[in-house]
């Protein structure tokens, strides 16, 4: 599809920013994965070194397939440049990211980063951020705060598996997403998220980005935030 299409052609070029000897911050998702192929290219056709920093086991296993050496963010001093998907940004550059039930390590990797890039097909793009809300929460007392999501007016809804049971995080959490029409303040739905007891993280990524790299029909994009 067209959009597969701008998700490598916008992967392979994000992949290209990386340089010999960085430590990578590597995101999650289908766009992500190709820049995973291209980084595991250069890595057997290059010799490129790089140490690879996972924002999900699924990526650690998918990046170590390719020869990528992985390392755990506490095993690195910083992280040079984190490459990750989203899926929404916004014109302020404010983005939702969680799709991939990811989220929380996403935004460890990314406030450890010198540098963030996120790499999208153009239909990630809109003036305002209107797709559901992830927000990752621990168990205990997670009934109570799906109650509140929904007496806020928030709409929340359980991420479940294709088995209908609730998706557990790479750190044994749930998701609830929120369906909320249009976020209109990005910055202060995040801080009213996470003051509340029992959310450990928010898909709410704003004040994060450097780079954004475009796929579209016409080519890929690349904007300075
Ligand atoms: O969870 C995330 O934020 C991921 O980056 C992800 O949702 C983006 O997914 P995609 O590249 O498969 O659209």
């Amino acid at each position: 599809s067209s959009q597969d299409l701008q998700k490598i052609i916008a992967g392979r070029r994000a992949a290209d920013f990386v340089q010999d000897g960085m430590v990578v911050g590597i995101g999650s998702g289908s766009t992500i994965a190709q820049v995973i192929t291209a980084l595991g290219e250069r890595v057997a056709n290059e010799n490129l070194k790089i140490v690879g920093v996972p924002t999900s086991e699924k990526t650690r296993r998918n990046a170590a397939k390719l020869g990528i050496p992985m390392y755990n963010v506490d095993d690195v001093d910083k992280i040079d440049l984190t490459i990750d998907g989203a899926d929404q940004i916004s014109d302020d550059f404010s983005a939702i990211k969680g799709g991939g039930a990811a989220l929380l390590w996403e935004k460890i990797v990314a406030f450890n980063s010198r540098e963030n890039i996120w790499v999208v097909d153009s239909s990630k793009r809109v003036p305002k951020l209107n797709q559901y809300l992830p927000v990752e929460i621990i168990p205990y007392g997670s009934d109570q705060l799906f109650k509140r999501f929904t007496a806020d007016g928030f709409h929340p809804t359980w991420r479940l598996d294709q088995n209908g049971n609730p998706v557990r995080t790479d750190s044994a959490n749930y998701l609830i997403d929120l369906h909320i029409p249009v976020i209109e303040n990005p910055r202060d739905l995040g801080q009213e998220l996470i003051n509340m007891v029992g959310v450990v993280e928010h898909g709410l990524f704003t004040d994060v980005v450097n780079r954004v790299v475009i796929g579209s029909d016409d080519g890929v994009e690349i904007i300075e935030a």
